[in-house]
């Protein structure tokens, strides 16, 4: 790559989450070496996702919710691309922090384009949308695009399709370099602990470590998602960024499973076979060959309303930047439970 695209700035939104920690990894891997990344003011350290590259990073404090304070950080940097990954990403919590949701992931992103604009910076901006905006558009015989309808069915959803909104008519009426994705779930070692996946994996790796006598607790088992791993979407992101034309593109794998199968492999991957019975509130799994209960529902953890299913279609994400996704469910699932085997034995 040419030392003078190797030089440009980047900013990245929420860099101690998952995504933004995976695409800061990635940016240095390119080369590029000019990476800023911002966090928010914690209590505690939370800084795992990013201490391998900490000495790297130029860091600046932001929050979202802080418009002066978001301003003046891009004023200071001056970035050539911005990532906006930051946001309140969880859809059950969004329920109860909804005016916070919308003032984090809706306004955030309004900041970032007035700062952007008023400034009269020539930076190409990247906002993460989501497929969370689609609701219930699918029970799985299609498969969403770009053009599918859009009838977001939570708090999180709607501020995040507000978002796309917004970005959309900042690119439309001021011609500026805005560009969405449509995410479908996407996963890690990195995915916070409190999603799906990650819970799933963590009890198993400490069932496989440390046989607990508390069964796992979840919430709706028949949903669907269609889940990928996360650093094959971050290349998709970049991808979207060098690209000439500003466009929204969906990045998903084309498969959707269940929370069930989720729970299903996981157990398999530490070679325990596992049996589904009853229903509703009633129902369990156990471990097929002793007998011991390993997952309950519980309600707690069922949302106001649910997505039944996803599914993506990201065809036009593979013929216009060239992106295919290649990793097995399998395999994720695999990896993800790995890492927290390693997590729980160090
Ligand atoms: P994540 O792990 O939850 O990371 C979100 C980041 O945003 C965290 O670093 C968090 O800071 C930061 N943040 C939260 N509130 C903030 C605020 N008020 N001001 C500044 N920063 C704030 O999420 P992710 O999985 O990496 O997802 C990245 C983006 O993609 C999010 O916008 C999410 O909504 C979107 N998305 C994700 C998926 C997915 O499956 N992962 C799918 C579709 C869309 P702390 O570290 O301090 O909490
Ligand atoms: O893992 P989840 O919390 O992910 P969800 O709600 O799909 O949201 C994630 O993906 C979105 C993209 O579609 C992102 F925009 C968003 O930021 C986030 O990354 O829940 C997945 C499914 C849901 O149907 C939920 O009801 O799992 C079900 N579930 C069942 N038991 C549970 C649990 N979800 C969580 N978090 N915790 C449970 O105990």
């Amino acid at each position: 790559m040419l030392m003078e695209e190797l030089n440009k700035i980047w900013l990245i939104t929420g860099i101690c989450g998952q995504d933004g920690s995976i695409m800061a990894d990635y940016l240095f891997s390119l080369g590029y070496t000019n990476i800023h990344g911002t966090m928010r003011r914690s209590a505690t350290f939370n800084t795992n996702n990013i201490d391998h590259i900490f000495d790297k990073l130029k860091l600046h404090y932001i929050d979202l919710t802080d418009t002066m304070n978001v301003f003046n950080v891009i004023s200071k940097v001056k970035p050539h691309y911005i990532l906006n990954f930051a946001a309140m990403s969880h859809v059950k919590i969004s329920e109860e922090l909804s005016n916070y949701t919308f003032q984090v992931n809706t306004m955030g992103i309004l900041s970032i384009l007035q700062s952007v604009r008023s400034l009269n910076l020539d930076t190409k901006i990247y906002q993460a949308s989501t497929s969370e905006i689609y609701g219930n558009s699918t029970d799985g015989s299609i498969s969403l695009t770009e053009n599918s309808n859009m009838h977001p069915v939570s708090i999180y959803g709607i501020s995040k399709m507000a978002a796309q909104q917004i970005c959309d008519m900042y690119r439309d009426a001021y011609g500026m370099f805005v560009v969405n994705s449509l995410l479908f779930n996407h996963e890690s070692s990195r995915r916070g602990g409190n999603f799906s996946t990650q819970k799933i994996c963590n009890y198993v790796a400490q069932y496989y470590v440390n046989k607990t006598s508390k069964p796992l607790q979840l919430g709706n088992l028949d949903s669907r998602r269609d889940w990928g791993c996360a650093h094959e979407y971050m290349k998709a992101v970049y991808l979207m960024m060098i690209s000439d034309k500003p466009k929204n593109y969906v990045i998903s794998s084309g498969e959707t499973h269940s929370i069930k199968e989720f729970v299903q492999i996981a157990f398999k991957e530490i070679n325990i076979e596992i049996e589904w019975s009853g229903t509703g509130l009633q129902e369990i799994a156990i471990d097929k060959k002793t007998g011991d209960l390993l997952v309950q529902v519980n309600p707690r953890y069922y949302r106001d309303i649910d997505i039944e299913c996803l599914l993506g279609d990201s065809s036009k994400a593979h013929e216009e930047l060239d992106w295919e996704y290649t990793k097995t469910f399998k395999s994720l699932v695999n990896d993800m439970v790995v890492a927290a085997i390693k997590r729980q034995l160090k």
